[in-house]
């Protein structure tokens, strides 16, 4: 319950923050969350942001990267892959959810979730993608907070 208290926490300080301009939002790529005892995870792993707002994943370990989940982001947005052990950016552009992955990770339960302008429109497909079991049950707790 705890990383859900984080996570509800974290959007209503984005959402605080975000009303002015356009914001570039951090989330780490770690072998272990200490916090929570999670072993490959995303911190955060729900993060909220405004259309046009950038996410930085920083290589805060090594041998991660972040890919979009197929049928896991609105309609007509393009494959996203990145570089392992490297920090990335993206711009999201588009409203709505984004589920992705950490590609050698997956099946350990690496995935996280961008949600881009309060958009709950593509909340059912992206449930519908899919993902390994462990995965899936991550990604519970953010679409709960999601479906609020
Ligand atoms: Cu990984």
């Amino acid at each position: 319950m705890r990383s859900i208290w984080i996570a509800g926490t974290l959007i209503a300080s984005l959402a605080a923050a975000h009303a002015a301009s356009a914001a570039e939002v951090v989330v780490e790529m770690l072998n272990r969350d200490k916090a929570t005892n999670t072993t490959n995870a995303y911190k955060p792993a729900l993060v909220k942001v405004a259309k046009g707002d950038t996410v930085k994943w920083v290589a805060a370990n090594p041998g991660h990267n972040v890919a979009f989940v197929a049928g896991g982001v609105p309609t007509g947005v393009a494959p996203f892959s990145s570089a392992f052990a490297k920090e990335v950016t993206y711009k999201f552009d588009k409203p709505g959810i984004y589920v992705y992955k950490c590609t050698p990770h997956l099946g350990m339960g690496m995935v996280g979730i961008v949600w881009v302008g309060n958009d709950k429109s593509n909340l059912a497909e992206a449930q519908k993608a899919y993902v390994p079991p462990l995965a899936k049950k991550r990604l519970e707790p953010l679409f709960v907070e999601i479906s609020k």
